[in-house]
């Protein structure tokens, strides 16, 4: 990456927040969410594909292709392909529960960048792309785009993984849509030729706001193990059934929850541990539940943290079902190391920032990004800006748009600086 001298750009910052505004308060719109109680929109829905149509029409405007990988994944590139660009982007599905910021806010500062660059008339070659299924709201698969971009998937998996709403497979799902997901493994071409990456994101946390920063700047990413648990006992009568007969998952399931909390505090150091999941069949108050099926999100910046806890709570599950008369079944989804971040990178952007008048703050993110699957081929760095209150993965959800504006100056000198 080479490095340029060159004075700062210092944009209309008021101007570019209601601009970025007037984007989100578009795709929060009706056409945009499946729910009216949050914003609601994944892979392969009327709802999502108007929200890539959106973008799409705005980057044309600027004069950039734009197509999707045989997938879906959206790519929007203002140099002919083969030629290098810096990459800038994120995700533009939501959590089921969602809200207008988390991933959206990436993209629609991406498209700011963009158009500032053009408005400087800066010809800056630039490539954005927005990652199909980041949340896995459609198929229960977080990071999905970005996971086959990198090509850490199998075709097997694309074939059988299903959707949560209808059970139909990926693969028929994207087929229905217009895609051509037999030729998956040409998605890997989505980041040939990119220079450098950028992903602005909110924080999905509370430290900047706390701290009273205004701008972080992403150092790691902590990794992930999502898996799935399936105590199986014996449905009885709850009112006939003495205690010392019962199996009954549903108190092993309680107690594997409590064991992943005790672990995850145990292991410190950013390790978390969820339940975010946990249905009892069959789900009556008058009989003991005989099946149990609970989701385990963990995560931490250490590998080795997260991955223990994962590890202790299945011998712990193990033992909790055959002291119950139990059979666990521990299906793991999938495991996402944690990432390091691009150092060069990070500290342009702190130059950058410093130019823009804000004192950066460093940290690690506890939520997974895309740019996970990025970094590994391409130099790559984040840039958070606070959430209010932490809110995320909620309709409650809310950002400062002049933030997001401090953002897109901060990245625009950074990129100047890395192309
Ligand atoms: O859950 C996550 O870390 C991301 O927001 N999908
Ligand atoms: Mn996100
Ligand atoms: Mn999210």
């Amino acid at each position: 990456m080479t490095t340029s001298t060159h004075e700062h750009y210092a944009i209309d910052q008021p101007s570019s927040a209601r601009r970025i505004m007037g984007h989100i308060e578009a795709l929060a719109g009706p056409d945009h969410t499946s729910s009216v109680a949050a914003i609601r929109r994944y892979a392969y829905t009327s709802e999502y594909r108007r929200t890539i149509d959106y973008f799409a029409a705005a980057f044309r405007e600027l004069g950039y292709d734009v197509w999707e990988d045989p997938l879906g994944t959206f790519v929007a590139r203002n140099r002919p392909a083969g030629t290098p660009a810096f990459g800038l982007g994120s995700h533009c599905d939501s959590n089921r529960n969602g809200g207008k910021y988390d991933g959206t806010l990436g993209v629609v500062v991406a498209l700011e960048v963009c158009t500032l660059a053009a408005e400087l008339g800066l010809d800056l070659p630039l490539q954005v792309v927005s990652f199909l299924e980041e949340e896995g709201s459609g198929f229960g698969l977080m990071l999905l785009g970005s996971r086959i971009v990198a090509g850490d998937v199998t075709e097997r998996e694309l074939r059988e993984v299903t959707a949560i709403d209808d059970g139909e497979s990926l693969w028929t799902h994207a087929e229905r849509a217009g895609h051509q997901p037999e030729r998956w493994r040409e998605c890997a071409r989505v980041l040939d030729d990119l220079s450098g990456w950028l992903e602005l994101h909110i924080e999905q946390g509370r430290v900047l706001q706390d701290t009273g920063g205004r701008i972080g700047l992403v150092e790691a990413i902590a990794g992930y193990v999502h898996a799935d648990l399936t105590f199986t006992g014996r449905a009885d009568h709850a009112g006939a059934t003495p205690m010392g007969w019962r199996a009954d998952a549903g108190l092993a399931a309680a107690e594997t929850a409590l064991e992943a909390e005790r672990l995850a505090q145990r292991a410190g150091e950013g390790t978390v541990a969820t339940v975010g999941r946990l249905e009892l069949d069959p789900g009556l108050i008058n009989v003991v539940p005989g099946r149990a099926w609970m989701t385990l999100d963990c995560r931490s910046p250490h590998q080795e943290s997260f991955e223990g806890v994962a590890r202790d709570l299945e011998r712990y599950a193990r033992r909790r079902a055959e002291l119950r008369s139990l059979d666990l079944a521990w299906e793991e989804r999938v495991t996402v190391p944690a990432t390091q971040l691009d150092a060069q990178l990070v500290d342009r952007l702190d130059h950058s920032a410093c130019a823009s008048g804000t004192s950066p703050l460093r940290m690690i993110s506890g939520a997974a990004h895309d740019t996970m699957y990025v970094a590994p081929r391409i130099p790559s760095a984040m840039v958070f800006v606070p959430c209010e209150d932490g809110i995320s993965h909620s309709p409650q959800e809310s950002a400062d748009p002049r933030d997001a504006a401090l953002g897109a100056e901060i990245m625009l000198n950074a990129i100047v600086a890395s192309t």
